[in-house]
């Protein structure tokens, strides 16, 4: 069901964000919602997460910083190189309790890690990872094919793929790897899934 509440967001989304990033954001909020109903997890949430993944993406490198100071929150050093990149997952989940009023902490967590993961996520927290990566207007990543079918069958070793791909890309294209994505990676690795 589209609620009252996803109708509000999805149009204060096609105000704060660019034209492409909002069609990125219905396209993940649609797709996020397809791999809950197929992994047995909750559309709304799915939904209400993909709307505000990426509320924080159009906003510049020092209004990110300034929020993160305003609301105590630290900032590394791969983090301050790549403020746009990094911060916008961080500075989503403040805006998406403080002035979007979404309390669920599993939302405003898989808002958080959208974009380096993290150990023992979440079922909700893997969905948004996963969709954002393979929603359909997503053209450019590497084996996008299987990904996409491998997301319907098995979200821990669709995680796996991804961050393993991630992690190709960035070292060949001279990224700086956060800690966070090579610890998500690690402990995937680990599970030997
Ligand atoms: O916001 P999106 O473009 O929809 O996607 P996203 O939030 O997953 O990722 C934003 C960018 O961050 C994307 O180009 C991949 C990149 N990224 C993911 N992990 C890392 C990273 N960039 C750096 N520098 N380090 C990382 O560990
Ligand atoms: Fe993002
Ligand atoms: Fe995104």
């Amino acid at each position: 069901m589209i609620t009252a509440k996803l109708k509000k967001l999805r149009k204060a989304m096609e105000k704060e964000l660019n034209h492409k990033r909002y069609e990125h954001t219905l396209s993940v909020a649609y797709t996020a919602a397809n791999l809950a109903m197929v992994h047995n997890s909750d559309t709304n949430s799915a939904l209400i997460g993909g709307m505000l993944h990426d509320c924080a993406k159009c906003i510049s490198d020092n209004k990110l910083i300034a929020i993160c100071e305003k609301h105590s929150l630290n900032i590394s050093e791969v983090e301050m190189n790549n403020p746009s990149a990094l911060l916008h997952a961080k500075v989503g989940a403040v805006l998406a309790n403080d002035k979007y009023g979404i309390n669920d902490e599993d939302i405003l967590n898989a808002i958080k890690y959208h974009t380096t993961g993290r150990p023992n996520m979440s079922k909700l927290e893997k969905i948004l990872y996963i969709a954002d990566y393979i929603e359909p207007g997503r053209k450019h990543a590497p084996n996008l094919k299987q990904i996409r079918a491998m997301a319907y069958q098995d979200l821990d070793k669709t995680l796996l793929k991804i961050l393993e791909d991630t992690l190709v890309y960035l070292t060949s294209s001279d990224g700086q790897i956060d800690p966070m994505t090579k610890k998500t990676y690690d402990y995937y690795k680990n599970l030997n899934i």
